[in-house]
């Protein structure tokens, strides 16, 4: 049963193309111009930024989905209008700054994606930590046949998530993944029967949410920095975030509940 939520700082975010309601911990962010496909207008993008900016102190998770029958159609191509340089500049850092919002908050984000999932929406999934696909959704960067370039972040997280090779070949030719060859080679790591993502995602976000807090900070933040370390540096980064995630009074009553038997084991899948 979903509870709605009005937070104050939120009111803006509402009137913007976003939706967004509790569920136990986990706070739902709907995108809500299905009439456009949801794609991302300047005002949605804003949205967005205030919304994961300012998530209520509960919210120990986050998911992110799309109203109608598209995750999201992209920049909102009405809005593309002459730009000089530095405009420009600026409209992508706007979308850097609510992207980062998502993906650098205070609790991770789970995108259950279905239909389009095209340019800078795929932009916003990347931004997401899981990303679950029904089998009605398809991955494309149309940028390349509109003649412009992703703006929103995604040259720098899609090639992590399947190389510069797929990224150029995307955009050079257009080329679209289905939802089956999307998890092939690694754009989602949930593959669900169409209609069935927000379930999942909604699943896999309560799980999240019962994880100690310190965990899930490490994951989101020291995790992709680490990745990115010259390797010396990232095992040092490793040994104290570590340390300070075992060392929170939730990690000892975790391990010992495991150790006098009451924590649930491992379970073969
Ligand atoms: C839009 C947009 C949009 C739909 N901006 N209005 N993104 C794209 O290049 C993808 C463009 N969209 C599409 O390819 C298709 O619309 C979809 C595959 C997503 C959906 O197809 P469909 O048949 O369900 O819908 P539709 O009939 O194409 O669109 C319904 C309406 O939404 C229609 O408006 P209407 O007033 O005629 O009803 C469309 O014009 C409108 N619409 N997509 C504006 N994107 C930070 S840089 C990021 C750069 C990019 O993202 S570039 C990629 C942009």
């Amino acid at each position: 049963m979903m509870t709605q939520i009005i937070h104050p700082l939120l009111q803006r975010a509402l009137s913007n193309g976003i939706h967004f309601e509790m569920q136990e911990a986990v706070a739902v962010v709907r995108l809500s111009r299905p009439l456009k496909r949801n794609a991302l207008s300047d005002g949605l993008v804003e949205a967005l930024r205030d919304v994961f900016q300012n998530l209520p102190e509960e919210a120990k998770a986050a998911v992110i989905y799309g109203e109608g029958n598209h995750f999201c159609a992209g920049l909102d191509l009405s809005e593309l209008k002459e730009r000089d340089a530095g405009q420009g500049v600026f409209h992508s850092r706007s979308w850097h700054l609510a992207l980062d919002a998502v993906q650098l908050g205070r609790v991770p984000v789970v995108a259950a994606l279905h239909g389009a999932v095209v340019g800078g929406g795929l932009e916003l999934a990347s931004a997401c930590h899981i990303r679950v696909a029904d089998d009605s959704s398809f991955f494309a960067l149309p940028e390349g046949t509109r003649g412009i370039f992703v703006g929103g972040g995604g040259s720098v997280r899609i090639p992590k998530l399947i190389g510069v090779a797929r990224m150029t070949d995307m955009m050079l030719t257009g080329r679209v993944y289905n939802a089956v060859d999307g998890e092939r080679i690694g754009l989602t790591q949930y593959l669900v029967p169409e209609g069935k993502s927000l379930e999942k995602a909604l699943d896999l976000a309560k799980r999240i949410a019962t994880n100690a807090p310190l965990t899930n900070y490490a994951l989101m933040h020291a995790l992709p920095r680490i990745a990115e370390q010259p390797a010396d540096h990232g095992y040092l980064t490793e040994a104290l975030i570590s340390s300070i995630a075992q060392a929170a009074p939730e990690a000892k009553s975790r391990v010992k509940a495991f150790l006098e038997g009451k924590a649930d084991k491992v379970q073969k899948s």
